[in-house]
Parts: structure tokens; sequence; C-alpha cells
């Protein structure tokens, strides 16, 4: 079961946060977050430090989703055996890579996803066969878009079977278009509220990889995107200061 793809499948928003070996990972898993967000390509992080973060989040609502490096079956592989529940690959920019992602993604025979055996969160089956189909159906599938390339492209990696959401990479897609870091710039919302709408139309969810300074959630939402992480910190530090005054006071 993946909870997180059946919110997106039924238009309604799905919130993440950025997380990292040592961060508070069960605490995040079940504090109603929709899921945590795993980088492994602009981070120090590697893909096998992950296993026990993820395993952490067993059984808690959020689903672990892991960005990869690159566009690789050996890095996929890993990140899907350790867990994750979607898989996020940087710089998709072709209908044609978007292919290999959902190979690699898959297993037989759908993709070429080898087998490492089922995990426990996945549910209960009556055969091999039915976890397979069940694991490939429900996997988010989640190439970014983050070039004037992938931008002109996005109508054709959102109509590739498999692929159930398009990221954009806020910073890159900034610097790619020639606003770099201008997140107010008319331009970005034109290209933004676009893609928004042509992945909507294909019955895709678009996502943001973070909110970017000067735009707001609700101005995402109503340009139709369907899934974003949100910095939870300050958050955190409010209620402590509430706890800490109610105290003290
Ligand atoms: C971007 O902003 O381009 C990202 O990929 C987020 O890390
Ligand atoms: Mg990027």
């Amino acid at each position: 079961m993946n909870q997180m793809k059946e919110k997106l499948d039924s238009g309604e928003v799905a919130i993440g946060v950025s997380a990292e070996p040592g961060s508070e990972i069960p605490f995040l898993a079940r504090s109603g977050f929709d899921f945590l967000l795993f980088d492994t390509q602009h981070s120090p992080v590697e893909i096998k430090q992950l296993n026990g973060p993820i395993n952490s989040m067993r059984g808690r609502h959020a689903i672990p989703i892991v960005r990869v490096g690159d566009n690789t079956a050996e890095a996929t592989c890993y990140a899907l055996d350790v867990g994750a529940k979607g898989i996020i690959c940087p710089m998709i920019n072709t209908p044609e890579e978007a292919e290999a992602m959902v190979q690699y993604c898959k297993y037989p025979f759908d993709g070429v996803r080898s087998s490492a055996g089922p995990r426990g969160e996945w549910g209960e089956f009556k055969s091999y066969r039915e976890y397979m189909d069940i694991v490939n159906h429900d996997l988010l599938i989640i190439p970014m878009v983050e070039t004037v390339e992938g931008l002109k492209n996005v109508k054709d990696i959102a109509s590739v079977e498999g692929i159930n959401c398009v990221l954009i990479g806020p910073s890159d897609l900034s610097i790619n278009i020639d606003v770099p870091l201008d997140y107010e710039n008319p331009k970005y919302h034109e290209a933004i509220s676009g893609l928004a709408r042509t992945c909507r139309e294909h019955d895709v969810a678009p996502g943001m990889f973070f909110v970017p300074p000067g735009i707001s959630p609700a101005q995402l939402i109503e340009m139709g995107f369907l899934f974003f992480t949100y910095a939870w910190q300050q958050w955190a530090s409010a209620g402590i200061k509430n706890g800490l005054d109610a105290i003290r006071s």
C-alpha cells in the first residue's frame, strides 16, 4: 500500500519534509507529513546509509522517497531495496530518459528491476507475482524537470507509461530559464504554472522539491501543484517556545 499515491490519485495535496540520517526520522514520520524525502544527489549521504533511517519509518504514516544521484539501474535498485516507495531522479529531459527510469523502477515484465525479496510494509501477498504487481503499480516514479529541454518535453515525459508524478527542481529550473533564484519573476511563474497545468491534464501529479522563497504553499496549490516539501523547523521552534512559555509564565 502507498498512502501517498492514493492521496495524489484522488487529487489531494501531499506535504513532506527533507530528512537525512541523524534527523528525527521516527518522530517526523508520525507527525502528519505524507512523505520524508532523502536526498543522495546534493547531500553527503550515500544510498546505503539509508537502510537504518528508512527501517525506522516502518509502521508510521509518512512514506520514504529517495532522490538518486543519476538515472541508473544500480542506484535505483538499491534505493528500492532499502524500502523507498518513491524514486526521484534529477535532470530528466526526454521521454526516453523517463522510459529508462520506469524500467529501472519496475519488476519484470514492466521493467528490469532485480529482486531482493519483499518488504513487509507493502502488505501480505499470496504470491511473489502478486507482490511484484502491487509494487509495480503503487510505486511513485518521479522524474525531475529542471531544464529548458525538460520543460519543452514535459507533455511527452508526463505521457510515459508508469510516470505518475513530475517534480520541479526550483533552483535549477530558475537558472536554466535565466532567472537565477528569482522566484517571483513572471517568467518563472509562467514556467511552473504551465508545467503544473500540463501535468494535471495528463493525470500526473506535479510537485515542487521545496517551496521557493517568495511563493507561498497556497500559491503552489492554486497553480495545481499536488506535493512539495516544507521546512518544519520553525514550527517545532514555535511549539517548544509555547511549551516553555506555559511552564515559565
Ligand atoms: C533544485 O532546486 O534544482 C533541486 O534539485 C532541489 O535540490
Ligand atoms: Mg536540481
